[in-house]
């Protein structure tokens, strides 16, 4: 469920996930990058996802720019999603690792009517990958996004798409048209989903450290009655 739409926010801790004291209610921050070459549409799908609009014209913003959108995910958990867009970047075709920091997903979007936009994902996913490993040591869950769907007659086909995520690791990948609002929900949906699952991983080996940690110290307290 959309509650809000392009709130300024900060990551605020070790992680991009912060969890909001009191009562039962949670409240987690998840950062994802968008990235790609330029002209994909980045903006677009970045726009579409947080204000439901589209605009054939955006303004070239320079820096890190990113935008939010707060999901319900169920009764006591709200997830605020920052948008990370390279705005400006993409000609470097890297990004430093101070952009990548604290990313729990990333979305790598190319132009299906430009050839040239597709062969560059191999870089993206290299650069993203040489940069960014999840706390736990995981790698970043990645959705690759065949933006602009709604133009006919596709220069890259499905089927190579297909194949090459099988070969790259990469889990899924989504025709979308930023433009006719075509897909932009369920792949970021998808990222949502592995990126909370990553944290039900993190989660469950840190309640696995305490556990260890607890028996260690019973083991120590026996040693000292010994003593004694
Ligand atoms: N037809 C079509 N045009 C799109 C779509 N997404 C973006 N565009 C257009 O492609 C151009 C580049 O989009 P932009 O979001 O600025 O690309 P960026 O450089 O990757 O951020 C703009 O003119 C957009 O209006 C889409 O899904 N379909
Ligand atoms: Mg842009």
């Amino acid at each position: 469920m959309l509650l809000s739409n392009n709130q300024a926010a900060g990551v605020d801790r070790e992680g991009s996930s912060s969890v909001v004291a009191g009562s039962m209610s949670k409240e987690i921050l998840f950062k994802f990058l968008v990235i790609g070459d330029y002209g994909v549409g980045k903006t677009a799908v970045v726009r579409r996802y947080t204000d439901g609009r589209f605009s054939s014209n955006y303004k070239i913003t320079i820096g890190a720019d990113f935008s939010m959108r707060t999901l319900q995910w169920d009764d006591n958990t709200k997830i605020n999603l920052q948008l990370w867009d390279i705005a400006g970047h993409e000609r470097f075709g890297c990004m430093t690792r101070v952009y990548y920091k604290y990313a729990v997903g990333a979305a790598i979007v190319f132009d299906l009517s430009r050839t040239a936009t597709f062969q560059s994902v191999r870089k993206w996913l290299k650069d993203l990958r040489e940069k960014l490993t999840l706390a736990d040591g995981e790698p970043v869950p990645i959705v690759l996004l065949a933006n602009k769907c709604d133009i006919p007659g596709y220069g890259v086909q499905p089927e190579v798409v297909t194949r090459f995520c099988k070969e790259q690791g990469i889990q899924a990948w989504f025709l979308t048209s930023a433009k006719t609002n075509v897909n932009v929900d369920k792949a970021m949906q998808f990222l949502v989903e592995r990126a909370m699952g990553s944290r039900h991983r993190e989660i469950s080996r840190e309640s696995d450290a305490i556990l260890l940690n607890n028996e260690c110290n019973e083991d120590n307290a026996e040693k000292v009655d010994i003593c004694c």
